[in-house]
């Protein structure tokens, strides 16, 4: 045997056990290509291969391929999934300290949201998550805008959305919260609603203007009533089974992109919510201004069933300039 190839054998070990320490991270959004989610989540993608030489490697699943957000929690879990955007909304239901957040008109407005999530009680939150049985590490936020209802026919008032079923996440909180306001509450999947929209199952569903825009609910929604009842946050997680693979200076790595990600996606957000409304409105969906307060006192007996356990921290919300 030549010197050279004995070289080589005695290198094909260090090639091998270098590539099964590679990591590859499978990243899963409900939203499709180019929503500013999936934008941001794909330059930190981008970053971490860079910043590893390709240690790690990222590949980008978008448009819900991977499943439902509860699916995509569930395979993160037990690690087939490595990391994923989801909607505070459906983590409730398993990590009930996150409810805080998606209780409807705990934030004043969406700048109040943003201020909330940087400072300490956003981290309080994402360590609530991580520190809960979810076998999850929060990472940082994704900004999902503020939430009105879209209907088939138009809402102008409390009273018009009495009996109309609309589409919830899957929380108990937002059931509750469809029904004060009297609406009929039905939950489902993101990806189930533009059919369930045409059929005729439900009459609406409530969402950002991004998201009536890119899922295509405008089709059959072109009421848009501005009730701003749901300013959710929306945590980009990792596996914890996948974490626990890193090295420390790996883990500190992802830490600092997906906080990079977090204020990256948001001057996204805001081009997109503007550019999605004009569109929207050339479509032919009328935006109604309402009055907010009928909303507001409607839902007061959720925020104080939910609430009393946040009593303190909504306190601490509030008092965030
Ligand atoms: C969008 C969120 C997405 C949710 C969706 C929904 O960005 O994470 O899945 O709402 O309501 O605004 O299902």
């Amino acid at each position: 045997m030549t010197f050279k190839r004995k070289l080589l054998l005695a290198a094909l070990p260090f090639v091998f056990s270098a590539s099964a320490f590679a990591l590859d991270i499978k990243f899963a959004d409900v939203h499709p290509a180019g929503y500013p989610t999936v934008v941001a989540e794909q330059n930190m993608g981008k970053k971490l291969e860079q910043a590893t030489n390709g240690e790690i490697t990222f590949k980008m699943f978008a448009g819900g391929v991977l499943g439902s957000e509860k699916e995509v929690i569930e395979q993160a879990q037990i690690g087939a999934v490595q990391m994923a955007r989801v909607s505070l909304g459906i983590v409730g239901p398993v990590v009930p300290d996150v409810n805080v957040f998606n209780m409807p008109f705990v934030f004043r407005d969406h700048e109040h949201m943003r201020k909330v999530i940087d400072g300490e009680i956003g981290q309080e939150i994402l360590d609530k998550i991580t520190n809960s049985e979810f076998n999850l590490v929060a990472l940082a936020w994704m900004d999902g805008g503020t939430r009105s209802l879209y209907t088939k026919k138009p809402v102008r008032s409390l009273e018009d959305l009495k009996g109309m079923k609309i589409r919830v996440q899957g929380n108990p909180l937002f059931l509750d919260m469809m029904n004060a306001m009297g609406g009929n509450g039905i939950a489902m999947d993101t990806g189930e609603i533009f059919s369930a929209l045409q059929t005729g199952v439900i009459d609406g569903a409530e969402n950002n203007p991004p998201t009536l825009l890119e899922h295509n609910h405008f089709q059959s929604a072109k009421y848009f009533t501005q009730t701003s009842h749901l300013i959710l946050p929306e945590p980009v997680v990792m596996s914890k089974t996948t974490w626990n693979k890193l090295t420390p200076d790996q883990q500190a790595l992802v830490k600092k992109v997906a906080r990079e990600a977090q204020f990256e996606e948001r001057a996204l957000w805001d081009a997109k919510s503007a550019a999605s409304e004009e569109k929207l409105k050339a479509a032919g969906v009328e935006f109604i201004v309402v009055d907010k307060k009928p909303f507001y006192d409607a839902t007061a007996p959720v925020r104080e069933k939910y609430g009393a356990q946040y009593a303190d921290l909504m306190k601490r919300i509030d008092a965030v300039q």
